[in-house]
């Protein structure tokens, strides 16, 4: 199995003109990595293409009337989500450490498939995190009539600039879509036709937004004021998932278990945490956490919580080691995995930070 891997990532900058005063109220630097959201019909208005972020104010004409100054970074190469690796959220966090200083905040326009993923590996990189960065995108291409993209980005862009007394209303990575706006390391695509495609199960909205945009402070991490932005740079692909379903069998759990390299791998279970008490599967798992490779339980339940040992069907999971997400999501374990794997300097620092919650991303 690979370990690190990087690929230069190539951008452009464009300057988008609003009547913004000068100095700005706010100024806000969107990053456009692809994704539905920036398509628009070809030509022959058969095909669906990414567009040039320079014709945007022909698709929203309203963004030139904010009162902010944006700027935008467009990848070169533009991105169905499907395709985002690891390098692309090493690549996000290296650009908004670059420009933290320079803006008030930050709108990543991104597609939706795997939106939470990198929402949530974002929420790690970026440790002391002050500013919003604010994914967003759409079910809808810019281009279509019934589009979802302009209400998501000028409330992104809104969000963005936020502020009170001269501070950030919001301070952590989160997802804006259809209205609401969500921990980005609780959000999960849920939903692939209709416009609410995200949902946060286990923790409330951050805002939600109609005639007003109503933010529920009790529930952003509030602003420090003396604290520095750290950027991590590393993320270790060392790691698998393993999804149960009623007929697993040996092989695919050894299959998984064995892999050369594999350091860590989040189990999916059911429910509160169980899984077979078979004793074939029990010793599969011993055998790996034997060998240092972290089991991390997580359920197939969008809400609610892991609770090893509550029911006989987890009990054993507990017993050999296995360590518990509790109400993480499967996106966020997968990325903290990932992250604790790359950055910590133990194995006893990786399983202790598995356990509690780093960036808010679990209930403990
Ligand atoms: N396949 C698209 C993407 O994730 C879906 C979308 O953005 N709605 O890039």
């Amino acid at each position: 199995m690979k370990r690190l891997f990087y690929k230069k990532i190539h951008y452009k900058t464009v300057n988008i003109n609003t009547s913004a005063p000068k100095p700005a109220e706010a100024s806000i630097l969107v990053i456009y990595t692809g994704g539905t959201l920036g398509m628009v019909f070809d030509e022959v208005g058969k095909h669906l293409v990414p567009f040039d972020f320079e014709q945007i104010l022909d698709k929203i004409p309203e963004l030139s009337r904010f009162g902010f100054s944006l700027t935008v970074i467009s990848f070169n190469q533009l991105i169905d989500s499907a395709n985002v690796s690891p390098a692309h959220w090493i690549a996000l966090a290296t650009l908004i450490e670059e420009n933290y200083a320079k803006y008030n905040g930050f709108v990543i326009i991104h597609g939706t498939d795997t939106m939470a993923y990198s929402a949530s590996a974002l929420s790690f990189l970026l440790e002391n995190l002050n500013k919003p960065v604010i994914l967003t995108g759409a079910q809808l291409p810019i281009g279509a009539v019934r589009t979802d993209a302009r209400e998501n980005l000028i409330t992104a862009l809104e969000i963005a600039a936020a502020r009170k007394d001269g501070r950030p209303l919001v301070t952590e990575v989160c997802i804006y879509f259809n209205n609401k706006l969500l921990r980005g390391n609780r959000a999960k695509k849920v939903e692939s036709a209709q416009f609410g495609a995200f949902e946060s199960a286990n923790y409330p909205a951050l805002a939600e937004c109609g005639i007003r945009i109503d933010y529920n402070s009790l529930v952003i991490k509030p602003y420090q004021p003396f604290s520095t932005l750290k950027v991590y740079k590393k993320m270790d692909t060392r790691v698998a998932i393993l999804k149960l379903f009623p007929g697993v069998g040996p092989e695919i759990v050894e299959s998984i278990i064995n892999l050369p390299n594999l350091k860590g791998v989040v189990i999916e279970t059911y429910g509160s945490g169980n899984a077979p008490t078979e004793s074939w599967f029990i010793e599969s798992l011993k055998k790996a956490i034997n060998k240092g490779i972290i089991v991390y339980n997580v359920s197939q339940c969008n809400g609610g919580t892991v609770m090893q040992g509550r029911y006989e069907t987890s009990k054993s999971l507990m017993q050999i080691g296995v360590l518990s997400g509790g109400d993480i999501t499967t996106e966020a374990a997968v990325t903290k995995l990932m992250f604790l794997l790359g950055n910590d300097d133990s194995y006893g620092d990786v399983k202790r930070n598995l356990t509690r919650a780093i960036r808010g991303e679990m209930t403990v």
